[in-house]
């Protein structure tokens, strides 16, 4: 008897809790936020947040489309936020829940993926590199062209990204990552090919960790995530190659189909507090576009050319582009190679 009145007690103390608690859904990338940060939220704003994660912006678009329309928030890449806003996916922000976009700097709004910023607002920056264990690794890395080297066979791993992906293998051909020459897309595709004899997996959120374990010695990811390992085994180096590389601006964006889009905007707004930024930098490695932010922001990372671009690095590398209808056409490439 004793333990029914035991149960029934659990069941109103929690059914109480969750009375009139809203709930926020976010729909994020993997390893990309400060966890204590949903937490400080969840209390300050008395609500509850659910997180789930995405490896890359083709599987979150997939899912919206699909029909999942349980998502508040989501962090799209800025190719994806003009593919996003084209589809009608996007529901306008409501900028006055927003006043801590006064700690943007203009250069860091109406960029040509929404070019009134009435859609997304910049979360966080990076680009993609190499991250590698210098003990493993006999030979230079400062290439692309490192990722077909037979010596490394079985012991490297590519991001699960298409875009990421042929541009690696544009980079090398000499071709700019947005390239849309189907004749180019073929030499791509084939170079992809036979880079996937010596390939050991394509793997976003885990390849860090094989970094790690050392079941692989040579990981193609973001740098943010790269350093996330870095920390615990200083063998791990990363490397820029030098034909240039892929950046990224991520951003905060609201479905059309959210059902808490005001919880949705006070999260928008509490990411731009300075010292959230600054916190979830300390965390995650990737560079904020709150300038604000910087006097809280570890020397280490803020002085780290790996972390915060430098102009060299900027300059000769390129953020991927929307390709429209050229999309389609791409797709079926991968799935060629991811099918073989
Ligand atoms: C975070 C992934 C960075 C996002 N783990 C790349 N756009």
């Amino acid at each position: 008897m004793k333990k029914y009145y035991f149960v029934l007690l659990a069941f109103l103390f929690i059914s109480g809790c969750g009375k009139n608690q809203e709930v926020l859904n976010i729909y994020n990338w993997a390893d990309y936020v400060d966890e204590q940060i949903l937490r400080d939220f969840e209390k300050e704003f008395n609500c509850k947040i659910n997180y789930d994660t995405f490896a890359n912006n083709e599987e979150m678009l997939a899912k919206l489309q699909a029909g999942a329309a349980g998502y508040d928030l989501v962090f799209p890449t800025g190719y994806m936020v003009s593919m996003m806003i084209k589809d009608g996916m996007l529901a306008e922000l409501d900028k006055s829940l927003l006043d801590n976009m006064k700690n943007l700097d203009e250069k860091d709004l109406d960029r040509n993926w929404d070019p009134e910023s009435k859609y997304s607002l910049p979360y966080m920056y990076g680009f993609t590199a190499i991250g590698y264990k210098s003990d493993k690794v006999t030979d230079v890395v400062d290439s692309w062209t490192i990722l077909q080297n037979p010596k490394y066979k079985s012991k490297i791993v590519l991001l699960d990204d298409m875009n990421e992906v042929f541009a690696i293998a544009f980079k090398i051909l000499g071709y700019s990552v947005n390239d849309t020459d189907p004749k180019h897309l073929e030499e791509a595709k084939n170079l992809l090919l036979e880079q996937k004899k010596i390939l050991k997996k394509y793997e976003t959120t885990m390849g860090k960790d094989m970094l790690l374990s050392g079941d692989a010695y040579l990981v193609h990811n973001w740098t943010g995530d790269l350093f996330q390992v870095v920390d615990q085994d200083s063998t791990i180096k990363i490397a820029v190659p030098k034909e240039g590389t892929v950046i990224f601006v991520d951003n905060t964006c609201v479905p059309k189909t959210a059902q808490n889009k005001v919880l949705a905007m006070k999260f928008i707004n509490y990411l731009m507090r300075p010292e959230i930024a600054a916190k979830n930098v300390n965390k995650v490695f990737y560079a904020s576009p709150i300038d604000a932010a910087l006097p809280m922001i570890s020397e280490e990372i803020k002085n780290n050319p790996n972390i915060y671009l430098t102009k060299e690095v900027y300059d000769k590398s390129e953020a991927l582009a929307d390709l429209g209808e050229y999309t389609a056409i791409k797709e079926k490439a991968w799935s060629e190679i991811k099918s073989k």
